[in-house]
């Protein structure tokens, strides 16, 4: 990856020492979307696109953060009060180091230099890779051993109060826990998880509409808040539950009357994709590849018409997508209102099905698309040293 070698350079040009080297990978998700926060499952992979952290220790007590991609510096004096949020790029690495001081985890100074690959706003995880390579790296470098659920409950955290997003944990925990060749599923409630292998005949290609419209943060909060007041109005008549994840496609049906409309479609979406996702593992398991896609055009759908979260360019890249050769599914990826789409597609077709879906979206809209042809990596790790091109994972942090 050229990442790793240019950031190395500028490292020790910038700070005069050779630095440690980290990565953590974007994710795409395969299905259950929105579900992560309903305390439902997900089925996402590691994809080979990572956030660079190069770092080094300092001896005088300070975090100095900076990023190759963006002027300025950001300085934090370890003893002192933590900066409040600035809505910049350095807010995903600084609201980490706070929250893992918040935590108890004390840190020692030190320097890091970002260098982020995960394209921007494509619904890719961008800014989950940025808070896990800055939590790897972090934690490495004071020396700390911190698990990697832990580690993705911190980074969750981080988004959540520092940045102001209501993530769920999906994206963090992907990148911390992704295997090669498989996607995981997990359960967001008990943080339990399974890998699924993807069969070698298989791509995940990602094809990337090129936009994200502006609603995409405040609106992504909403949905949480429609799906918590869903819960409300059902917890009157179901008193055990907690979340959606909790609500039967029967009772859904049967308290329909206590439910708004909005909040019924929002609540119709979870209970059904999480059953979604649980299927789609069984037929991945049994490499029925057309099943598990029929499981993706209807995730589509639904994110489409009851979750709301979809955009005209996400519905068009869907469509075209679906007239091709060799694709079982083909669905929006991510929190949704632009990003990419993720097509499974018959290994021997996925180069021309990328070529021939941008080349169709191009002509539509007059946005050139890029495509990303994609198997699952492993999660973040540590590169052993600048200038290797194959990493090594480091048993420093527990669970690798
Ligand atoms: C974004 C969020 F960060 C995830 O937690 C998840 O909710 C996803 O949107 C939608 O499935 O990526």
């Amino acid at each position: 990856m050229s990442g790793q070698n240019s950031i190395a350079e500028e490292f020790c040009a910038k700070f005069g020492v050779k630095p440690h080297i980290y990565r953590a990978p974007g994710r795409v998700n395969l299905i259950g979307e929105h579900t992560d926060y309903n305390d439902g499952f997900v089925m996402p992979a590691a994809i080979g696109f990572y956030c660079w952290v190069a770092a080094g220790p300092r001896r005088d007590q300070k975090l100095v953060i900076s990023s190759e991609g963006f002027p300025g510096q950001i300085e934090v004096e370890l003893s002192k009060k933590w900066p409040r949020p600035s809505r910049s790029w350095s807010d995903y690495s600084v609201g980490v180091a706070a929250q893992l001081e918040k935590e108890g985890f004390g840190l020692s100074g030190a320097s890091l230099l970002i260098h982020g690959e995960v394209p921007i706003g494509a619904g890719l995880s961008s800014s989950a890779s940025i808070e896990v390579a800055t939590a790897i790296a972090l934690a490495e470098e004071s020396g700390l051993s911190i698990d990697r659920t832990r580690l993705a409950r911190i980074c969750q955290q981080a988004e959540n109060e520092f940045v102001g997003m209501r993530c769920g944990i999906m994206d963090q925990f992907s990148s911390l826990h992704g295997r090669a060749n498989h996607a995981l599923m997990l359960d967001c409630r008990s943080l339990q998880f399974e890998f699924v292998p993807i069969p070698e005949s298989v791509r995940l290609v990602i094809c990337n509409t090129g936009v994200k419209h502006k609603l995409a943060g405040g609106e992504y909060n909403r949905r949480r808040e429609e799906c918590e007041e869903a819960v409300r109005s059902l917890a009157k008549v179901l008193p055990g539950i907690r979340a959606l994840r909790d609500v039967s496609r029967e009772q859904l049906e049967e308290h329909r009357a206590l439910l708004s409309e909005v909040a019924y479609k929002r609540a119709k979406h979870i209970v059904k994709e999480n059953e979604r996702v649980l299927n789609g593992k069984e037929a991945l398991r049994q490499g029925d590849l057309r099943k598990f896609g029929e499981y993706m055009a209807q995730s589509h759908v639904s994110l489409r018409d009851l979750f709301e979260v979809s955009c005209a360019e996400l519905d068009l890249m869907v469509e075209l997508a679906k007239r091709e050769p060799g694709v079982y599914g083909a669905r929006m990826t991510g929190g949704g209102f632009g990003g990419a789409t993720i097509n499974l597609v018959d290994a021997r077709c996925a180069a021309g099905f990328a070529e021939k879906v941008a080349k169709a979206y191009q002509e539509k809209t007059g946005i050139a698309c890029a495509t990303y042809v994609c198997t699952p990596v492993d999660g973040a790790s540590r590169v052993e040293s600048a200038g290797l091109s194959q990493p090594k994972r480091h048993d420093r942090l527990r669970g690798l």
